[in-house]
């Protein structure tokens, strides 16, 4: 399943690889391409989105609605 989250505080690279390293903590074949540039997160996962959503706001990047 395609998922897409905005981030609004993924800020560079390293939010970025944080962002992904959580993603894949949860599914670890999930195919990520984060752009702190646009700040979306879009992530090809069998994950539920709950989970990935979770994971990206534990890794302390909240996700809003
Ligand atoms: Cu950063």
């Amino acid at each position: 399943m395609k998922l897409q989250f905005k981030v609004p505080s993924m800020a560079c690279s390293a939010c970025a690889a944080a962002i992904t390293q959580a993603i894949q903590s949860v599914d670890a074949i999930a195919a990520v391409t984060a752009d702190p540039h646009t700040k979306q997160v879009a992530i090809e996962t069998t994950a539920s989105e709950a989970a990935i959503k979770v994971a990206i706001t534990e890794a302390g990047y909240p996700v809003p609605e």
